[in-house]
């Protein structure tokens, strides 16, 4: 559909893991989709979010962490980020306002110069609600000094100090274009995504250090039951090693009924419905450098 005047475009928000990314896109979008949390590098799939008003759509598109590729399945992140950044009309290149500029922000910047120039980018500066308004300048002056950047722009995605007026000089970037997704619509993501990451998000958080992020979760099943009461959803947690299936399936499967509970409220907001959450725990070898599976895993969008 195409409004006169309307405008739309896409948004690429990066940055190092645990600055902010899910939550701006949350506040944004009012809707819990990007899956929250300390660990770093939670989100590995692109999540769109989608902002609409009466005059403008903006499709955000939440990306991995950029970070210095480790293994396989990092090249893969880091590939897969920087080809968005071509895609779209604005980059959110985010940090914390608490952080130090490392060697993680200044490998996004070597990254980010190849686009300069081509596309906005704007320095979103996050958690400013930790920060006194004095100390700001000194930091912006630093990031200022490594790159050209379109707009510098401090916020609280926690609080939303800000957040709006992101929105409105971010809207001003965009061309007339048509609404991609209708106006209720905040994801383009199968639900089965979704529902995958809110599992690995209980994992993560129930068995703390124990299981590392190579933890991966297939959604084999949704299905409404006969009865038409409850959605029958079947997921399966693969993880490296059979100690790590242990941990997880924990004393007498204590861990594993916790970790179902949880993510079976979450998953019962999310489609609307009583959910029967049924579990599995896989183990498969080295996953992460085996290109082959990534596809299955939901890597390869
Ligand atoms: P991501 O890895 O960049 O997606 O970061 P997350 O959105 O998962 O946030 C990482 C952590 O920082 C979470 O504990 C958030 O609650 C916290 N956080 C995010 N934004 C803010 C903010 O504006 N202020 C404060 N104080 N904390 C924030
Ligand atoms: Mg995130
Ligand atoms: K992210």
């Amino acid at each position: 559909m195409t409004k006169e005047g309307f405008k739309s475009g896409f948004v690429a928000i990066i940055g190092r893991p645990n600055v902010g990314k899910s939550t701006l896109m949350n506040h944004i979008v009012g809707q819990k989709i990007a899956i929250m949390s300390d660990k770093a590098q939670t989100t590995r799939n692109k999540i769109q979010g989608v902002y609409t008003t009466d005059t403008a759509q903006i499709v955000f598109i939440d990306t991995p962490g950029i970070h210095k590729p480790k293994h396989k399945l990092g090249d893969f992140m880091v590939k897969s980020a920087l080809s968005t950044l071509r895609e779209v009309e604005v980059i959110y290149f985010m940090v914390n306002a608490m952080q130090k500029l490392g060697p993680g922000d200044e490998f996004i910047i070597d990254k980010l110069q190849s686009v300069v120039g081509e596309t906005p980018i704007y320095l979103v500066i996050n958690k400013i609600d930790q920060v006194h308004p004095d100390y700001l300048m000194g930091f912006i002056d630093e990031y200022r000094q490594l790159l050209d950047f379109t707009e510098v722009v401090p916020i609280s995605a926690l609080e939303g100090n800000n957040v709006q007026n992101l929105l409105s000089i971010t809207e001003k970037q965009l061309s007339e274009g048509p609404m991609y997704y209708s106006e209720d619509q905040v994801t383009d993501h199968p639900e089965r995504f979704i529902i995958s990451e809110l599992v690995r998000e209980k994992v993560l958080e129930l068995t703390r250090e124990e299981i590392p992020h190579s933890v991966a979760v297939t959604t084999d099943k949704v299905r409404q039951e006969n009865d038409g009461e409850k959605i029958h959803v079947m997921a399966t947690i693969v993880v490296e090693r059979s100690s790590q299936k242990g941990i997880i399936i924990g004393k007498q499967g204590s861990m594993l009924k916790q970790i179902g509970t949880k993510a079976r409220k979450d998953i019962e907001i999310l489609l609307g419905s009583k959910v029967y959450l049924e579990l599995w725990v896989k183990v498969q070898k080295d996953w992460r450098n085996k290109e082959l599976y990534l596809n299955d895993y939901g890597f390869n969008k």
